[in-house]
């Protein structure tokens, strides 16, 4: 009988929608490729400068897309950064405020929500969290830190694997392998392409060390930085290009030769490092890399005797630069790749691609490598978008964008409410231009102390004109900065008594911060408290 009666109904249907115009087809929601690289300073990009290297492949993102040139993380650090982009929330709310301790799988992700949405979700290279990641239907990971070399991944579905070769094109080639064999076209992707490189100690492919190595970049301004003008911090850390970088684990130099010259270890696992590393290569790959760094070593033995500090300092520095500089190399050429493989398959205009990285990084700027610190060269980070159909190509955009934002902008970007604890803001309405009621604050949280590299806890507000920081645990100590007139962040004017206002302003903003985030002095403590009860 219904069938009778709704049949008439079906056909007059049928019959109106043929004789109107097409009805649009339901949107398509768009894929996303989430690159990310370890440790890639903005300065490393040619995109944001072109004074140290050339990155064709991660410029064209900006080119045809958009380039944040104030992006910037709430916790330098690689895995909490990791963390706080997965969950939308803050180190102290998601407990990963540091490298140390496992992340806490019960905290919400987001491809946990993509992947119940109908997404189709895959993760191949470094995330570090000392456990698998939910929410991905498959994954390689590499254990820990990773290698440059010979590289093992733990895998969703294959358990523990070992590849031979270069581990960031291995990591290139999975990512597309995946597209092309794995991708469901009946679904949306959410891929997120994570490399190792340019993380420490800085190994190149051979096909770029050997140009690298020949190579000379010029010094930034503050490489002999003594510190003066800051607080106890700057002083104390220990990321100093001459003090503290591993002569074997990240200069190269051979532990043999080290010996020969009398030069101690500057950490006790500095040839440990080079072991770990260089060690890793097999016959042929150590083959090459000998007939390059043979010659190297070589050249430092006879010059090293009559060098001045001075000169070891601008050799360290040229030594960093080449092999950092030479790992991004292939970075840029897998981007490259992938992004080619797009084109070649209809997906440029319906993906989404981010390039960013875990955080900043420290090219020789106030004599230091490593990251941490609240200062520009490791709070900002790199962010290029392309996403033709809704981002106009060629724009930049100086908003204070964070990490903390990817993942209510890839929820929204799929037709997805985020859930309401996550802290950050969607960057939508930035891709399409529209700028106004954006953020003007962000607030930071640095917690790994003590620690390798002993860079202090503290925690800040920056806004566009000024930084407000408190270093506290073992010091007491405030620090504000001016950045229009101190852009290389020299010199702490806090007790500047023509700056009263703004600190009276910014500490008032600060507090409130802290208030709208959920961050207080008791987590302050306890996580203070932890370092002291785990030991
Ligand atoms: C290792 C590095 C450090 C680095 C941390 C954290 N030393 O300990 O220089 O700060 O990782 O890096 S290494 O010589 O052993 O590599 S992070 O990217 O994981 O946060
Ligand atoms: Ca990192």
């Amino acid at each position: 009988m219904r069938i009778i009666f709704l049949l008439p109904v079906s056909i007059f249907l049928l019959l109106a929608c043929q004789s109107t115009e097409k009805s649009p087809e339901p949107p398509q929601r768009p894929n996303i490729l989430f690159i990310m690289a370890d440790d890639h300073a903005y300065q490393a990009i040619s995109a944001y400068s072109a004074r140290l290297t050339n990155t064709p492949n991660i410029d064209r993102i900006a080119k045809e897309g958009l380039l944040f040139t104030n992006a910037c993380v709430t916790n330098s650090i690689c895995a909490p950064s990791r963390a706080v982009i997965l969950t939308g929330k803050h180190s102290h709310l998601n407990g990963k405020i540091d490298n140390r301790f496992p992340f806490d799988t019960t905290n919400v992700t987001f491809p946990q929500i993509l992947q119940e949405n109908g997404y189709q979700t895959a993760l191949f290279g470094k995330l570090h969290f000392g456990n698998s990641p939910k929410g991905f239907d498959q994954f390689r990971i590499l254990p820990g830190q990773g290698t440059y070399y010979n590289p093992d991944f733990i895998t969703k579905n294959e358990g523990k694997i070992h590849m031979e070769g270069y581990t960031t094109d291995i990591i290139t080639d999975m990512t597309i392998d995946w597209l092309d064999n794995n991708r469901d076209d009946q679904k949306p992707f959410f891929l997120a392409y994570l490399h190792k490189a340019p993380h420490r100690e800085w190994l190149p492919a051979p096909r770029h060390y050997k140009d690298f190595i020949k190579k000379t970049f010029p010094e930034p301004e503050t490489l002999f930085d003594d510190y003066e003008g800051r607080g106890t911090a700057a002083h104390e850390a220990e990321m100093n290009l001459l003090e503290h970088m591993n002569w074997a684990g990240d200069s190269k130099i051979y532990p043999e030769v080290m010996d020969e010259l009398g030069i101690p270890e500057t950490a006790n696992w500095d040839k440990a490092a080079f072991k770990r590393e260089v060690g890793r290569q097999n016959p042929a790959q150590r083959a090459e890399w000998d007939a390059v760094y043979g010659p190297m070593n070589e050249a430092f033995k006879k010059n090293y005797p009559t060098m001045s500090r001075k000169e070891l300092m601008s050799w360290r520095y040229q030594r960093y630069m080449q092999d950092y500089l030479g790992s991004i190399a292939a970075v840029d050429e897998g981007v490259g790749k992938v992004l080619e493989y797009l084109d070649q398959h209809g997906l440029t205009e319906n993906t989404i691609v981010v390039y960013t990285s875990d955080q900043g990084f420290y090219l020789g700027e106030h004599g230091w490598f490593d990251k941490r610190f609240i200062y520009d060269e490791s709070f900002k980070t790199p962010l290029l978008v392309r996403w033709p159909e809704v981002i106009k190509a060629g724009t930049r955009n100086s908003q204070m964008v964070q990490n903390l934002d990817y993942a209510q902008t890839f929820l929204e970007a799929a037709g997805i409410t985020a859930p309401d604890d996550m802290q950050g803001e969607s960057l939508i309405p930035l891709f399409k231009g529209d700028t106004a009621n954006f953020r003007d604050a962000v607030y930071y949280h640095y917690y790994e102390y003590p620690a390798v590299h002993m860079v202090k806890r503290h925690y800040g507000i920056v806004t566009e004109d000024y930084k407000l920081v408190h270093f506290y645990d073992d010091v007491d100590e405030w620090e504000l900065y001016d950045r229009k007139k101190d852009k290389n962040e020299m010199k702490n004017v806090y007790n500047d008594p023509a700056y009263a206002d703004v600190v009276k302003d910014l500490t008032q903003k600060l507090a409130d911060l802290r208030v709208k985030y959920k961050d207080s002095k008791e987590l302050d403590q306890k996580y203070m408290d932890l370092y002291k009860t785990d030991k």
